[in-house]
């Protein structure tokens, strides 16, 4: 059973987990009607990947005995001036989502949840692998600079990068 400041902790990530499927939705839709081809199907996938993480808190919470809440989201407010633009902010979100998963991991210590505790840590990892994602990513888009030839590249790698870092081509 879950403790009601654990539940209201847990239900807010639910939150953060589906605005973030929003977020890159959003980045996706952009990337597709601009032509990106590639960033569009990293952003879908980075969506689905989000919407997955919800889903999992969701089944936790209910699975604990409370009631998993699925809240009204916000319109992702984002500079769409570059692609560039888009992946400074997906790194900073990211940033953002991990402080969020720290704080819950800090409640679930506090409140002496340790099942919850360990049901985090997976969320834990995901954040670091996340995190060093969109950091080998902006780190690439620097190399690019201004050159065509690399951004068309660029577009196609990103077809074969996934949100977590796996099967990275370089
Ligand atoms: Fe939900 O994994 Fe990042 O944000």
């Amino acid at each position: 059973m879950v403790s009601d400041v654990i539940l209201a902790a847990l239900n807010e990530q639910i939150k953060v987990e589906a605005e973030s499927s929003q977020i890159y939705l959003a980045m996706a839709s952009w990337a597709e009607v601009k032509g990106f081809e590639g960033i569009a199907t990293f952003m879908f996938k980075q969506s689905d990947e989000e919407r997955a993480h919800m889903l999992k808190l969701i089944k936790f919470v209910n699975q604990r005995g409370g009631h998993a809440k699925v809240s009204a989201l916000e319109e992702p407010k984002l500079d769409y001036t570059s692609f560039r633009t888009l992946f400074r902010q997906l790194y900073e979100h990211e940033v953002k989502v991990s402080e969020c998963i720290n704080v819950l991991v800090d409640i679930s210590l506090s409140e002496k949840d340790y099942a919850t505790h360990n049901f985090l840590q997976w969320y834990v990892s995901e954040q670091i692998e996340e995190e060093a994602t969109a950091k080998v990513i902006l780190d690439k888009i620097d190399l690019i600079g201004d050159d065509k030839g690399g951004l068309y590249m660029f577009d196609n790698d990103m077809k074969n990068f996934t949100s977590s870092g796996h099967n990275i081509v370089q």
